[in-house]
């Protein structure tokens, strides 16, 4: 399909029909609440047509933040049978304003909230006025209670945000979910079980849950007890470029000299703990376990979201082509040439856009422009060709997961298909959008 504005159209329909009034639920009857990334991404799309939508759902995410500045992953705004674990599953009643999870998911929203800032920085000055606090607060939440050695860690698979890669099956391994007791995944009941996680993903998954709710959400008891702890490239990446952006946003926002200097610290801290996260036998970023104090051994997507960050190098790039050539559709989730690798399920192989969109924006920024086109044209024919899926067979492109999904719609819109590009840059110099 080369009609590429009825693919704009069928982009904006989806977030309009995933429009829930101020905040987009990824996809009907999967996922029935405000997820946290996926929100960021929603405003990257609505951004194209309706900025002052982009900006709400950036706001009504943030509106769920706990006083201790933690963002949720899920924000239960409306019950719903239809997603197993539900609030009363969280225990996290009266923690913030919202009901909602115990865990956090990577922060997109600051990123985000600059390139719409940077689109129209008069309309947005208000809104980084109120948000950039916020933000503020959120990250120092991550550098109190998730930094470790300058790294970024998860302490469950969700809020990593790649729910079943490889990088966690070591932690995952060294959990018993005796005791779990019996509940009803409701996934696959709307998706196909071979392109979602195990049952014994499932049970430990749970038994997260249920310590993070005996622990009472206590993130000092969690960080002394947890046996799930695990420094995440994800969340190192995204965390360090949501902070360089913070900052670019500080001036406008009305940031204090000591709320800067407070994130150029963050900075410094991160960078040098990014050497924590390179596996030098296999010469790549990866996820590090800090109780077995072992790597994942894997090379995932998440490793490429080093040049996001501003820190690419030779030898993840030379990881890139090898991995790139071995599929029809980048950027597979697990490298092709694992053991791991299965090109349909989940977070072990299918293509992500959202992956896809930062680290072709960090390729770009890089001047890699090769391997940025590589990228961006494999997302913008995935959906040209097979819809907006939740994710896709690197092998074949066939469609996987939930369908009419909002972040792929979002990705279309704000950066893989052609009205995306630069979007930002083309509306600040007076240009269509
Ligand atoms: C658990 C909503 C979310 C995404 C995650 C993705 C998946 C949830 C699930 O869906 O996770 O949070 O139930 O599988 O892994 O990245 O935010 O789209």
């Amino acid at each position: 399909m080369s009609d590429f504005s009825a693919i704009d159209s069928a982009a904006r329909a989806i977030l309009r029909k995933n429009d829930r009034g101020g905040y987009t639920i990824p996809t009907d009857g999967l996922y029935p609440y405000q997820w946290n990334w996926d929100s960021a991404f929603a405003a990257l799309g609505f951004a194209r047509f309706d900025p002052a939508r982009a900006w709400r759902e950036l706001e009504t995410l943030m509106a769920g933040q706990w006083a201790s500045g933690m963002v949720p992953h899920i924000l239960f705004h409306e019950p719903s049978a239809g997603y197993f674990p539900g609030a009363e599953v969280w225990g996290c009643e009266g923690r913030g304003p919202v009901a909602s999870s115990g865990i956090s998911q990577p922060p997109v929203a600051a990123t985000v909230a600059r390139r719409l800032y940077g689109a129209d920085p008069e309309a947005g000055r208000a809104h980084v006025a109120r948000l950039a606090p916020r933000f503020l607060a959120w990250h120092r939440w991550f550098m109190q209670w998730r930094a470790e050695e300058g790294m970024i860690c998860v302490t469950h698979p969700w809020e990593s945000g790649r729910d079943n890669a490889p990088d966690w099956d070591g932690a995952m391994a060294a959990i018993d979910p005796a005791g779990v007791g019996e509940y009803a995944r409701r996934d696959t009941a709307h998706v196909d079980p071979h392109m979602r996680p195990t049952r014994a993903d499932y049970d430990r998954y749970v038994w997260l849950v249920q310590l993070g709710r005996r622990l009472g959400w206590d993130e000092a008891a969690l960080r002394r007890e947890s046996p799930f702890r695990v420094a995440d490239p994800t969340m190192s990446f995204i965390l360090l470029r949501a902070n360089r952006d913070l900052l670019a946003l500080a001036g406008p926002a009305g940031l204090s000299p000591a709320e800067r200097r407070e994130i150029e610290g963050w900075i410094a801290q991160q960078e040098a703990g990014m050497a924590g996260l390179w596996n030098t036998e296999l010469q790549s970023y990866d996820a590090f376990d800090l109780r077995s104090r072992r790597f994942g051994g894997t090379i995932t997507n998440a490793a490429f979201l080093c040049w996001y960050a501003g820190l690419g190098n030779d030898a993840m790039r030379a990881h890139l082509e090898r991995i790139l050539a071995r599929v029809d559709y980048g950027v597979p989730s697990t490298d092709p040439e694992a053991p791991q690798f299965d090109p349909r399920r989940y977070w072990r192989g299918p293509v992500w856009a959202i992956m896809n969109a930062m680290i072709g924006i960090g390729l770009e920024e890089a001047g890699l422009l090769d391997l940025a086109r590589r990228v961006r044209s494999d997302t913008a024919r995935l959906i040209a060709e097979q819809g907006f899926a939740e994710y896709f067979d690197p092998l074949t492109g066939a469609p996987a997961g939930g369908g009419s999904f909002t972040w792929t719609a979002a990705v279309w819109l704000g950066w893989a298909g052609p009205g995306g590009r630069d979007a930002g840059r083309r509306k600040a110099a007076g240009e269509e959008g």
